[in-house]
C-alpha cells in the first residue's frame, strides 16, 4: 500500500503494513493484528517514544542476557514480522539461540517464520516441528511445546509480544524472563523479571546497542546492574508516565484549528 511520506501518521502506517504483509506470507496470526491494534493504542498513550523506565530496563535485559549461560529469544508472529534483522543480529550479537514459540500454532506458520528468519541471516533456528519435543509444566496452550535445547534448558528467556500464562510458567521454573510489552498493566508485563515497556520495534535496535557497549565489562558490573533492578518501581513509572501525559493533554487546548 502507498503511505504519503508526508502523511503525518506515516511510521504508524508503515509498521501496520509489516503486520498485515506478515499475515499474508502466512507469518502473522489473524489475531495478531488485533494484538498490534492493542499495542499502537498503549504506544500512543506514551507519546511514541523510549522513556527513561525502558532504558532503565534495556540495561538489565543486557545485563541479563550477557551473564546467561542459556540465553534464548522466544520469536512469535508478530515480532518475526516486525523486526527480524533485529531478531537475528540480537542472537550474533549475544550467543542466545532463536526460538519459534506460538500461541496460534500451525506447523505452516512455524516454517513460515524459520524460513522468513533465514532469509534475514539466522543460521538455527529452535522450536519448528518435532525439535518442540519438551514440554513446559502447568501450561495448557500450545505455547507449552519447547525445544530441549532452547527454552527448555534456558536461564534467560526474552519474550517479546508475549501472553501472560507462559511468563508466569517460565517464572516458576525459576527462569529469568525479560518481556518486551507495550502495556505495563498486561499479566506478562507484571510477571515477568524484567519488564521494557517499549515498541519492540525501538526497544530491539537499543537492547542491540546496550549488549555491545556492555559485552567486555566486568562481570560484578553486569551482576550490580541486575541487582539494582526494580521491576515494580519501572512499572509503576511507566504508568505514571501515561497519568502525567493526560493529565497535561486534558489541560491544553485539542481541537485542531483550519484557516
Ligand atoms: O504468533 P503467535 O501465535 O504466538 O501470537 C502472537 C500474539 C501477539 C497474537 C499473542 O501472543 C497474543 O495474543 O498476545 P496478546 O495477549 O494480545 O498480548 C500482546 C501484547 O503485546 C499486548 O499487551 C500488546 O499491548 C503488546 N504489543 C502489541 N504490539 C506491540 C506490543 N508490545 C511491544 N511492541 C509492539 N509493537
Amino acid at each position: 500500500m502507498y503511505i504519503p511520506p508526508n502523511h503525518p501518521r506515516r511510521e504508524s502506517l508503515l509498521l501496520r503494513e509489516r503486520i498485515v504483509q506478515g499475515y499474508k506470507k502466512g507469518i502473522v496470526a489473524l489475531e495478531g493484528l488485533i494484538a498490534h491494534g492493542r499495542g499502537e493504542c498503549f504506544d500512543y498513550l506514551l507519546g511514541e517514544k523510549t522513556h527513561d523506565f525502558a532504558i532503565k530496563a534495556i540495561e538489565a535485559a543486557a545485563a541479563s542476557i550477557i551473564t546467561a549461560k542459556h540465553p534464548v529469544i522466544s520469536v512469535n508472529g508478530n515480532t518475526a514480522a516486525l523486526v527480524p534483522r533485529e531478531i537475528v543480529e540480537l542472537a550474533e550479537v549475544s550467543g542466545a539461540k532463536i526460538e519459534v514459540n506460538l500461541f496460534y500454532r500451525t506447523r505452516e506458520r512455524e516454517e513460515a517464520i524459520a524460513n522468513w528468519l533465514k532469509q534475514h541471516g539466522a543460521e538455527e533456528i529452535l522450536g519448528v516441528g518435532d525439535d518442540a519435543s519438551a514440554t513446559i509444566p502447568e501450561l495448557f496452550s500450545e505455547r507449552r511445546r519447547v525445544s530441549p535445547r532452547g527454552i527448555l534448558i534456558a536461564d534467560v528467556v526474552l519474550v517479546p509480544l508475549e501472553d501472560g500464562d507462559r511468563t508466569e510458567a517460565l517464572r516458576k521454573m525459576g527462569k529469568t524472563v525479560i518481556a518486551i510489552d507495550l502495556n505495563p498493566l498486561s499479566r506478562t508485563a507484571r510477571a515477568a523479571t524484567i519488564t521494557i515497556v517499549d515498541n519492540v520495534v525501538r526497544a530491539m535496535p537499543l537492547l542491540i546497542e546496550k549488549i555491545k557497549f556492555l559485552k567486555n565489562k566486568p562481570r560484578e558490573e553486569l551482576l550490580g546492574i541486575i541487582r539494582r533492578y526494580d521491576n515494580n518501581r519501572v512499572l509503576q513509572e511507566a504508568l505514571k508516565t501515561i497519568m502525567t501525559r493526560l493529565a497535561d493533554l486534558s489541560k491544553s487546548k485539542l481541537v485542531l484549528e483550519f484557516k
